[in-house]
């Protein structure tokens, strides 16, 4: 077997046994998630993993958060004097969303794993007829996505819909570590050969 044909067979196996890591955009909508409030809920993407701690509701009761585009279930507040919360299992590099309220403000700020503020956006009022996006945070592997009401004291309602999360590694397959292993150990496995 030629050295390039033992190339290609290993790499074949190793996706096979691995699976390629596939990496770009994907769109949060909070479809699917049960209605209620939760913590660190576990929402499996074809990025990874992101989880929310939140309130999930029904349907969006802000006119501008409609006509933004927001359809079905939406990601709120919990109105328990707390951030709503989106943390990411892998690094993002922006997210783009739609925003909103029906009174107050609100603040939503990028964080990376270590805590460092990356970008962060503010609106004074969420009142009919006030902006409702989509806007565009980014940064250097933002981890998680925070966001509340401060005006109001915690506002209950203060939703985001359509967060699309754009990974930091790119739309590209990556290869599973296991492939990388192989690979790693090819070269050893070629000499051993020649030795025979
Ligand atoms: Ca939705
Ligand atoms: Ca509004
Ligand atoms: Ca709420």
């Amino acid at each position: 077997m030629s050295r390039q044909m033992m190339l290609v067979g290993t790499l074949v196996l190793c996706l096979v046994i691995g699976g390629p890591t596939w990496a770009g955009t994907y769109t949060l909508d909070a479809e699917g998630i049960p209605l209620g409030t939760h913590t660190a809920y576990d929402i499996t993407t074809p990025l990874g993993h992101v989880y929310f701690t939140g309130e999930i509701q029904s349907i969006s009761s802000d006119v501008d958060l409609t006509a933004a585009g927001s359809t079905g279930q939406i990601f709120d507040t919990p109105g328990t004097n707390d951030w709503a919360t989106l943390d990411f299992g892998f690094d993002v590099a922006s997210l783009t969303l739609i925003y909103g309220g029906n009174g107050g403000s609100i603040d939503i700020y990028a964080y990376e794993s270590g805590g460092a503020v990356l970008d962060s956006f503010h609106q004074d009022h969420t009142e009919d007829g006030y902006p409702a996006g989509p806007i565009t945070l980014s940064g250097n592997n933002i981890r998680k996505l925070s966001w509340a009401d401060l005006d109001l004291y915690w506002g209950t309602y203060a939703p985001l819909d359509n967060v699309e999360v754009t990974s930091s590694n790119g739309a590209v397959p990556e290869l599973p570590p296991v492939c990388l292993a192989a690979l790693g150990l090819l070269p050893l496995g070629l000499k051993l050969r020649r030795r025979k």
